[in-house]
């Protein structure tokens, strides 16, 4: 199952997929991708998430509310 993720506070490029190039639906700057199996993103944030960390989240409401979500806190 395909996991739409969104990264609050940044905007990122897909730099692989299961260890090989990215997808053409990947191409770009993004905010949010289809996670199915390990990517690697390279994330820019806009702002050091100071004390209230960004969060990176399954949009499937049920994924969410299992805790299929994050916090990220940069510096
Ligand atoms: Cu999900």
């Amino acid at each position: 199952m395909a996991h739409p993720l969104p990264i609050h506070g940044g905007h990122f490029e897909v730099l692989s997929r299961d260890g090989r190039p990215p997808l053409p639906r990947d191409a770009g700057l993004r905010d949010a991708v289809f996670v199915q199996q390990p990517v690697q993103l390279l994330v820019r944030f806009m702002q050091p998430s100071g004390r209230s960390p960004f969060t990176d989240h399954c949009q499937i409401l049920e994924h969410e509310g299992a805790k299929m979500m994050g916090r990220l806190t940069t510096v």
